[in-house]
């Protein structure tokens, strides 16, 4: 572990501090100079789609169209290092089950697939031959007894054609366990959208940036989790657009930003400021602060039609186009200002001051991330922030929308194609008419109800199709315990991690190529394609050479599991889909033609193709047939079940250090929030470290405060006075899940509440005493 040391940063993101964190890990990994050469190809047309966020690839791509997490996605993924055979003759799985995730995952590549022995506690090289026939075997039994009793999770990175081909997997094998890394993120945006605007995804193309004049910014860490966006932000603010940030913390990239790329900004150390307005808004206060703007923007309408001005809300729209306006003009009507700057934890002229700016401001992106979504209430939460772009228009139209950041590189491309635990956002006749097969009807398990499932001991088998389940999941604890219960578990993975050390009975390990690798098959080298966050497809080319032999595509792995279990299906072919991918493309633009229309001719085609969305044109394709204004039926509370009266609970942000990608440590540095050389770390207000008599520097440990049976602690965590609001507190995902109960997620989408968790904090001393 190297040397901590806490020390504010002042310097812009991007920059110097980008620059020389890029050479640092091109060096760590060991990429050859010619790593150089593979960046110039990242999320260019024709070359390969990174493997890190979701953002949008522009059409006319810069020279460097890359970031400084997205190169070390690239340098972690295509790293030199390997773990062989020999490295588990090293180390049992009990040993490895004390490393840190960093350390594990830092080894590098895993070249062979791996079935766990036993009597050795290790895991052994296997032939895909073997693995296959036992794990088909192991399917067709728990079928026999259960066909529900199979979960098929994916992490969001696997790409169009294999989450297809997944998804027809898992629906002939019987079920619709299809839960997926969106469950823990986004969810609360596709079950919010489609109630609101009649779409599950955002409506807002990379063209809009250039169009907006008003940028809104809602819990979302652009400088470490999407930077690419802060290309089309800076060009925005040098069009004097301004930029209104909500969030409990000032992160750095809402700050001011270098950009990396211009050796003028790099040379003369300028940078661009990014918000004009900065709010910090307590965790969970977000439906307050926008309902304070909607006050506000009523109380002006009100005054400029009074003075016989021009309206302020767009009254045109609002009649033409939606439903549930007068309802939720009164829910705002009967709110007041002092409920308003409790919830929220701001001041009325701040809101008030935010609305002015969005009163004049003629097309208006409403942008926003996990600080919205992940809480009990997030789905209310987002569709708060559709009734603010409701009232002046704010959605279809150019320059205008709801632009929700989507986390992995194709997340939401999977549901696209069909990962959804939810039968009725797929088209079940049309894959029975083309397969010949009853597709399952029953909804499936997502997220939670897997995690449920598992407790209950209803998983028997569970395939994971890359990610860290366990480890991104809450309750750990109780989660690993359960865990140990489930008859298989296979992990198709390029990584070690802890979900494969935290097994069933029978366990596997199956090495994949990444997206950057070049992925021979029949018909020659293969492309890959995926959907970012604005709804556009992408082509993706492998540039490098595969790791090791003994590898294997995920399209090709996804097939061999189905061979293993189904019967033989003449009208589903999986050696010609995994010979030509082309050919899955075909399936897909069969199976959803309006989607996909000419997949294959436009793979590459700059800029990407773009899926049609109904809400950009203003049709809404809601019950109401209009945008729907929604009332939140809990008023402004966020968390019915949270003892927020005591004045010693803090509320705790789980949240990502800009050295990491989720589960995957790349190091222990947070450049932009001061810190070096560690994860665990508490950041706190100053006021509330008085008031609870503890003191900056301090090692603390931090208890759940939780109405049940079930202790969740976190033990030596070190105090860091930050500039965060009063009652709240934050620090680092996933060390922290231990603390978040079950249960403790949002009531719709059933995301993980991880941005407002209800904790104690004792000083280490007392609790070892109790203990
Ligand atoms: N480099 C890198 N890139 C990534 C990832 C990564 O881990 N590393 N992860 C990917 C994935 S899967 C996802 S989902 C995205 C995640 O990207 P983000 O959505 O940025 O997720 P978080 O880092 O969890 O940060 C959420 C932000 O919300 C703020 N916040 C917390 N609570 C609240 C609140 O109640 N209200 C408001 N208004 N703000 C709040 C936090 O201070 C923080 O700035 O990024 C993707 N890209
Ligand atoms: N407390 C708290 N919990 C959270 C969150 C939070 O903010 N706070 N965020 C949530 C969110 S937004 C998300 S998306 C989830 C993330 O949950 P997951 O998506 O399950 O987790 P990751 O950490 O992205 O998965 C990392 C692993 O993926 C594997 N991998 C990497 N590349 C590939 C590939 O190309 N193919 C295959 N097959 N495997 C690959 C590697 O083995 C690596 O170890 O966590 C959620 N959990
Ligand atoms: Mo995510």
């Amino acid at each position: 572990m190297p040397d901590q040391k806490i020390e504010a940063y002042t310097d812009p993101a991007g920059g110097w501090g980008s620059a020389r964190s890029l050479v640092e890990i091109l060096t760590r990994e060991e990429i050859p100079a010619s790593g150089a050469a593979m960046l110039m190809k990242q999320n260019k047309p024709g070359g390969f789609m990174c493997v890190s966020c979701a953002w949008s690839k522009p059409a006319k791509p810069a020279t460097f169209e890359y970031c400084e997490n997205g190169a070390k996605a690239t340098a972690w993924e295509q790293t030199r290092k390997r773990i062989g055979p020999d490295f588990f003759e090293r180390h049992s799985v009990t040993e490895l089950l004390t490393w840190a995730d960093y350390d594990l995952e830092e080894k590098g590549r895993i070249t062979h697939p791996l079935r766990y022995d036993p009597q050795r506690d290790r895991y052994l090289p296997v032939s895909w031959e073997q693995a296959f026939e036992e794990i088909g075997r192991e399917l067709k039994a728990i079928r026999e007894e259960d066909p529900k009793a199979a979960v098929f999770y994916s992490s969001g990175r696997a790409s169009l054609e294999t989450s297809y081909m997944y998804a027809l997997f898992a629906r002939m094998y019987g079920n619709n366990n299809l839960p997926d890394s969106s469950n823990m993120c986004h969810e609360s945006t596709s079950k919010a959208l489609p109630q609101s605007i009649g779409v599950p995804v955002g409506t807002t193309v990379l063209e809009d940036f250039e169009a907006t004049d008003l940028i809104l910014f809602f819990g979302q860490n652009v400088g470490s989790n999407s930077p690419r966006m802060l290309h089309p932000l800076q060009d925005a603010r040098r069009r004097g657009v301004p930029i209104i940030t909500f969030n409990p913390l000032r992160e750095r990239g809402l700050e001011r930003f270098t950009n990396p790329q211009s050796p003028i900004e790099m040379l003369t150390r300028s940078s661009t400021q990014i918000s004009t307005q900065y709010h910090q808004v307590k965790a969970g206060g977000d439906i307050a602060a926008i309902a304070g703007i909607c006050k506000a923007l009523f109380a002006m309408d009100r005054q400029a039609q009074n003075e016989g001005r021009p309206r302020v809300l767009d009254i045109d729209f609002l009649s033409e186009h939606t439903h549930g306006f007068e309802k939720f003009e009164k829910f705002c009507d009967r709110l007041e200002w002092p409920a308003l700057e409790a919830k929220s934890g701001l001041k009325r002229e701040g809101m008030e001051a935010a609305a002015a700016v969005y009163a004049r401001a003629r097309a208006v992106i409403g942008i926003y991330g996990m600080g919205l979504t992940q809480h009990r209430r997030g789905t209310e939460t987002v569709q708060m922030f559709v009734n603010l772009l409701l009232l002046r228009g704010n959605i279809g139209r150019p320059g205008a929308g709801i632009c929700p950041v989507r986390g992995h590189s194709n997340v939401q491309g999977q549901r696209t194609v069909g990962i959804a635990d939810e039968p009725s956002l797929v088209p079940l006749d049309k894959l029975k008419a083309m397969y010949g097969f009853e597709p399952p009807t029953e909804k499936g398990m997502n997220t939670i109800e897997t995690c449920e499932g598992v407790i209950a001991g209803k998983v028997k088998a569970f395939i994971g199709l890359g990610g860290n389940f366990i480890r991104a999941v809450p309750d750990t604890q109780r989660m690993e315990e359960a865990w140990r219960g489930i008859r298989l578990t296979v992990q198709v993975s390029t990584k070690l991690n802890r979900s494969h050390l935290v097994h069933g009975e029978i366990a596997y390990i199956l090495p994949c190529l990444g997206r950057i690798e070049i992925d021979e098959q029949a018909s020659g080298p293969q492309a890959v394609s995926m959907e970012d966050s604005t709804s556009c497809f992408h082509g993706s080319r492998g540039v490098a050479s595969p790791i090791s032999d003994h590898v294997r595509s995920e399209p090709w792995i996804v097939a061999q599991f189905a061979k293993a279990t189904l019967a033989p299906n003449p009208k589903v072919d999986w050696n010609a889909w995994v010979g030509d991918y082309a050919k899955v493309r075909d399936a897909i633009e069969a199976t959803y033609p309006e989607k996909f229309k000419d997949f294959n001719a436009r793979l590459f085609e700059p800029g990407g193709l773009h899926k049609p969305l109904a809400a950009r044109e203003r049709k809404w394709e809601t019950q109401t047939g209009k945008a729907n204004f929604v009332v939140p039926p809990d008023g402004l509370d966020m968390d019915p079940d949270m003892k927020s009266d005591r004045r010693d609970v803090l509320d705790l942000i789980t949240l990502r250090s800009n050295d990491q990608f989720n589960t995957t440590i790349y190091g222990y540095h947070d450049r932009f929030r001061g810190v070096k050389g560690t994860r665990q770390i508490l950041f706190m207000n100053e006021n509330d470290i008085e008031r609870l008599q503890l003191a900056d520097g301090e090692t603390v440990d931090v208890v759940t405060e939780a109405a049940d049976e079930f202790a969740r602690e976190v033990k030596g965590l070190r105090i860091v006075k930050y500039d965060i609001p009063e009652g709240n507190c934050a620090g680092y995902y996933p060390e922290l899940n231990v603390l978040i109960p079950l249960w403790h997620h949002d009531a719709q989408a059933k995301v993980p509440a991880a941005k407002a968790i209800p904790v104690r904090i004792a000083k280490a001393a007392e609790l070892a005493v109790r203990d």
